[in-house]
């Protein structure tokens, strides 16, 4: 959880035509705008170099940055998003990544996996499989990643939630927060996990993102419970992203 860079793209205006599970209105651009400007202030305020890409209105979903790579310390993996309408995003996270690493590697397929299902810990690398995230794609993330001897644990992502991070995020080497729904799966044995309140589901997909934690508002009893427990707290409006299932993790890559 401690990181020098992330990556992060402003939401186009083809945004309302981003994917949604159930349709509750379309983001409104401005909100949005407002909304990932202090998200990236609150990343920038822990010390971290933050680029911020350009809107794509060819991909209305491109905002969610989070599903078309995933960074870790050696190396980049470009992703191959299980929605046809984001297959391109990775495509175009490619060169950026390659500024910034020396090994980038990319899912060629047939399988498919989406970042959002991607949750690093500092002893492992937890994947659940989802509509996005198919065994073959996890297949050959594994292949791909065996070069920097990672230990992968493939496990379930609850029927009808989008992706794993969803419902759940890192506060730090020890320590989970997640719906009550994921843990009862038994997937974060072994390490401590504190349970977003009834209610409050939505806001498990937060990040730990040096000092930080950063959540969405609206969730009180999930924050006073991480107040208590000593962490520090960021609140962000994500009323915008939220209509298109998004959140804080899906908004930037973190390295
Ligand atoms: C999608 O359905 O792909 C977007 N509307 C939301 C992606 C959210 N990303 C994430 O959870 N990592």
């Amino acid at each position: 959880f401690t990181f020098s860079h992330a990556i992060s793209r402003k939401p186009s205006r083809s945004s309302v035509d981003g994917l949604r599970a159930v349709n509750v209105g379309a983001p409104d651009l401005a909100r949005f705008e407002q909304h990932h400007a202090d998200y990236v202030a609150a990343l920038r305020s822990t010390g971290a170099e933050v680029t911020v890409l350009d809107a794509m209105e060819e991909f209305p979903d491109s905002v969610f940055v989070e599903d078309a790579a995933l960074c870790l310390q050696e190396g980049a993996v470009i992703m191959r998003p299980g929605a046809p309408t984001r297959l391109g995003e990775a495509r175009e996270m490619a060169p950026h990544l390659e500024t910034l690493y020396s090994e980038v590697v990319c899912i060629e397929g047939p399988g498919f996996i989406e970042g959002g299902d991607i949750l690093t810990t500092e002893r492992e690398i937890l994947i659940g499989l989802s509509a996005r995230t198919d065994k073959a794609g996890v297949d050959e993330f594994i292949r791909l990643v065996d070069r920097w001897r990672y230990a992968v644990r493939v496990v379930d992502t609850p029927p009808d939630v989008l992706h794993f991070k969803t419902d759940c995020s890192l506060l730090d080497g020890e320590t989970i927060l997640a719906t009550k729904r994921l843990d009862r799966s038994g997937c974060f044995k072994g390490y401590n996990v504190i349970h977003t309140a009834d209610g409050e589901e939505a806001c498990a997909n937060s990040i730990r993102f040096n000092n930080l934690v950063i959540m969405p508002a609206g969730f009180p009893r999930t924050r006073d419970q991480l107040l208590a427990a000593g962490y520090e707290i960021r609140e962000i409006g994500n009323s915008e992203a939220a209509k298109l299932d998004g959140g804080m993790s899906c908004l930037s890559l973190r390295f």
